[in-house]
């Protein structure tokens, strides 16, 4: 800060707090059904949110038993177009998977 105009000052400041605010992040959630394979659930979470096959696995038999679980925690505009990409394969499939985001 090298202005010692306090108006500037406080301007450089306000300015400074406006640029690094972080992004709201928002959790992707999986909801268990009764029809979506288990396989398919896996190769969802290998393949659009890049978990490791165990990790996928682990994943899927939480939602499975739970309810529901959490995939990865992204940016707005990440999380919506994973949700967007899981109903997409999911429809081409005839799955009933559904997918939710919300923010953390
Ligand atoms: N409950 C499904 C079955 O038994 C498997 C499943 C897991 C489905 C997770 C959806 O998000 C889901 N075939």
């Amino acid at each position: 800060m090298s202005s010692s105009n306090p108006e500037i000052k406080e301007w450089l400041t306000s300015k400074t707090r406006d640029e690094v605010k972080e992004p709201s992040m928002y959790q992707v959630l999986l909801i268990n059904d009764d029809y979506t394979t288990r396989e398919f659930v896996v190769e969802i979470l290998m393949f659009v949110f890049n978990k490791s096959a165990e990790e996928s696995m682990q994943i899927m038999l939480k939602v499975h038993r739970e309810g529901t679980g959490r995939c990865g925690v992204y940016t707005y505009e990440v999380a919506e177009t994973k949700v967007d990409t899981v109903h997409a394969l999911a429809r081409e499939k005839g799955f009933p998977l559904k997918c939710t985001m919300e923010e953390v």
